[in-house]
């Protein structure tokens, strides 16, 4: 499965961002490129503070998701700088002095108050584009966020380095762990709040650690496309039940879908299968100078097929796009970027200068509209649903003839169905991260 150390590939990665944030400078005309971490925020009036999400352009830099207060400093020509804030505290567990594989790289000042950055930061903030969100302003040092280096840097990410795609790889390990333990507990009659636990549990990542809140819904709840509510008691029977959840490898994110029959509903399971295979085909369609709009409409295509053999559709597939049927049971987009985020930036960007490529008319849920390049990782999620909402319009448009609704009533207790997989694209075939993974842990 070609693991390989992160450690050993982070130096290249680095030259990779110096380069590219030299470039990003130069086209803006500044002289730094500051980064703040990002700073914890409050409840409105309370003193909790919500969980810490770290910048994401910081966190491409190091491997550190837990810094807040901190800033990193890139200057063209020199060694990158690192202000690393370890307060005195003894309400809190501190961030760990510094230490791991990025450390040699760095010049590192430790602060022990954040407003100490500021003698630690260039001399004049309007020579430096700063990178953050409006509360990490420090004194002069106000996120300008300037367009022309966000364009540039943020076109870049789509393409991954080695490094990335290293910790992607652990992502998926740790993801795939939390699957199998999901599966497990939804074949013994969990609920969807102790199969969330069990998921928490076999990756060792709590909610806020992981990419994104667990989807996981059993029955009908598979239905709705981000199902979050966790209920406390299993339904009786249980027919179904999918699963949309992820892991961080240092700030890195997976995301993988899967969907599970209840033993004894062979026929959703038929359909289950049928959408994993048409979904493999998909992912080996990810290939270098392929436009993902087409696999997205190739995609309907395809699923639209799958209802015609169920005989849940009574069009061919071609009719079904054309009208909007196809929508309503696959009404989301065949995938997305993901790197550092989980739907990662620059999913519509026209070039390293911004822009924007529209979505396909009819499609307005679609998160990436480029052309497919070597190192970019995508997911591939098709799904089919059955959603009353949605069939009700295909009703009101006049398009009620399209369907066989004794066929929806018959799968509309187990909601619907989604599979999900990474992608990296490469100069040749294409490289499912995902797969290798499950097959590997039995
Ligand atoms: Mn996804």
């Amino acid at each position: 499965m070609n693991q390989q150390d992160p450690g050993a590939l982070y130096s290249h990665h680095l030259g990779v961002l110096t380069r590219r944030a030299d470039e990003a400078l130069a086209r803006g005309g500044f002289d730094h490129l500051v980064v703040p971490s990002g700073t914890q925020h409050y409840q409105v009036f309370d003193d909790r503070d919500y969980p810490y999400a770290v910048n994401p352009q910081f966190k491409t830099w190091l491997p550190l998701t837990k810094l807040p207060y901190s800033w990193l400093i890139h200057t063209p020509g020199r060694r990158p700088t690192l202000v690393f804030y370890q307060p005195f505290d003894y309400w809190h567990v501190v961030p760990d002095a510094p230490s791991g594989w990025w450390v040699e790289h760095f010049d590192i000042h430790i602060i022990r108050k954040p407003e100490e950055a500021l003698a630690l930061l260039p001399k004049d903030p309007a020579r430096c584009a700063i990178l953050g969100e409006p509360q990490s302003a420090l004194g002069g040092f106000v996120p300008n966020n300037p367009d022309v280096v966000i364009h540039y840097l943020d076109w870049h990410r789509g393409c991954k380095t080695p490094y990335e795609i290293a910790l992607m790889r652990q992502a998926q390990v740790l993801g795939v762990r939390g699957h199998k333990a999901a599966e497990a507990a939804f074949r013994a009659g969990a609920s969807e709040f102790e199969i969330h636990m069990a998921y928490c549990s076999a990756v060792g990542q709590d909610a806020n650690e992981l990419p994104y809140g667990n989807i996981l819904g059993l029955n009908e709840h598979a239905a709705v496309l981000h199902y979050t509510d966790l209920g406390r008691s299993a339904p009786q029977p249980l027919r179904s039940f999918l699963i949309d959840a992820g892991a961080s490898a240092h700030g890195y994110a997976s995301d993988i879908t899967r969907t599970y029959a209840a033993s004894g509903h062979g026929e959703f399971q038929a359909l289950i299968d049928a959408v994993d295979g048409a979904q493999q085909k998909m992912c080996a369609a990810v290939r270098a100078g392929f436009d993902y709009k087409q696999l997205h409409v190739d995609a309907h295509l395809s699923l639209m097929g799958i209802l015609k053999d169920f005989g849940v559709i009574t069009v061919s597939p071609e009719a079904a796009l054309a009208t909007g049927v196809s929508a309503a049971f696959f009404p989301h987009g065949i995938g997305h970027l993901i790197g550092a985020q989980v739907h990662d930036v620059a999913g519509f960007a026209a070039g390293e200068h911004g822009g924007r490529v529209e979505r396909p008319a009819g499609h307005p849920y679609l998160r990436l509209t480029r052309v497919l390049e070597p190192g970019m990782v995508v997911t591939i999620e098709p799904g089919l649903y059955f959603i009353d909402m949605l069939l009700d319009e295909v009703k009101q448009a006049g398009n009620g003839a399209s369907v066989n609704w004794d066929r929806v009533d018959f799968f509309r207790p187990y909601g619907g169905v989604r599979i999900e997989d990474e992608v990296l694209c490469t100069d040749g075939e294409a490289d499912n991260l995902t797969r290798p993974v499950f097959a590997a842990q039995g």
